[in-house]
């Protein structure tokens, strides 16, 4: 089976320090979790960033200080940083869409409008065919990131009018209350949606993190984990660092007798040559 992807979602748009005060916000802070996750085994930093008090931003300046931070602190592990491009819900486009100004290897592509909690996450299809258009001028690969089975058919219809690259990487992201539940034959039938020659990734939220990694290793599919899905690392108990989440699946894939992506072989698997 191919090597295990593991990507840290580090931070997010939505959790705070109320809910877990390891939530970095700083670049600073932000570049020391990047480099315990990447110790750990993430290949992958999925990125958001914050103002000083936590509030969410996707400013290009405050994306480009902690990427430098993340880089500098990261210097011998070399993983791939992904910034979002989802913000958090009811940011602007214009908004969403800064951190890719910024070349970054890769960078998520919200493939459809979802419930997200009380709140809509809208992406309607100019806002998508806006930002593949993006990120083909940037060279920078989208993670379709799919939070209902349809949204990966809103994916392929970008893809046919010519606005994805070659490769095609999905990421699942399944439990987000308002959106697709996270049960195993949910996951199943998504990968079973994909063209056999795309990757993908699978996230759960919340305490579906733990059984959607375990059968997503199984599979053959690549794993996210991180303060932005989940900040437990059991019931009742928080989470120390997203690297703790990430040696939990480094574990579990060390049991399922599958290897653990290197950055550059991440960057092989999903043809990156930037
Ligand atoms: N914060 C969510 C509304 C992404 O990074 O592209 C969307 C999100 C997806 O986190
Ligand atoms: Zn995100």
């Amino acid at each position: 089976m191919e090597k295990l992807i593991i990507t840290a979602a580090i931070c997010g748009g939505e959790v705070m320090k109320e809910h877990n005060s390891a939530v970095p916000y700083s670049a600073e802070e932000l570049a020391k979790e990047a480099k315990k996750a990447a110790e750990a085994g993430a290949s992958i930093i999925h990125l958001h960033v914050r103002k000083p008090d936590g509030t969410p931003t996707q400013e290009k300046q405050v994306f480009e200080k902690a990427i430098k931070a993340i880089k500098e602190e990261c210097k011998d592990l070399n993983p791939i940083i992904q910034p979002s491009t989802g913000g958090s819900v009811g940011m602007e486009w214009e908004e969403r869409i800064q951190p890719v100004e910024l070349n970054p290897e890769m960078a998520t592509l919200d493939c459809g409008t979802t419930n997200f909690g009380d709140d809509i996450f809208v992406n309607d299809f100019p806002l998508m065919r806006n930002f593949a258009k993006k990120m083909i001028e940037k060279d920078v690969l989208p993670e379709l990131e799919c939070f209902e089975i349809g949204h990966i058919y809103n994916g392929l219809r970008l893809q046919k009018e010519g606005l994805l690259p070659k490769h095609l990487h999905f990421d699942f992201v399944l439990g987000v209350p308002g959106a697709m539940p996270a049960n195993i034959d949910l996951l199943v039938a998504m990968k079973n949606c994909i063209p056999t020659n795309a990757t993908w990734t699978a996230a759960g939220i919340g305490r579906h993190q733990l059984p959607i990694a375990y059968h997503t290793i199984q599979m053959g599919g690549h794993v996210r984990v991180g303060f932005e899905d989940n900040t437990y690392y059991r019931k009742g108990e928080l989470a120390k660092s997203n690297a703790q989440l990430v040696e939990r699946v480094v574990r579990l894939a060390k049991e399922a007798d599958r290897k653990v992506a290197t950055p550059d072989e991440a960057r092989k698997i999903l043809g990156i040559n930037k």
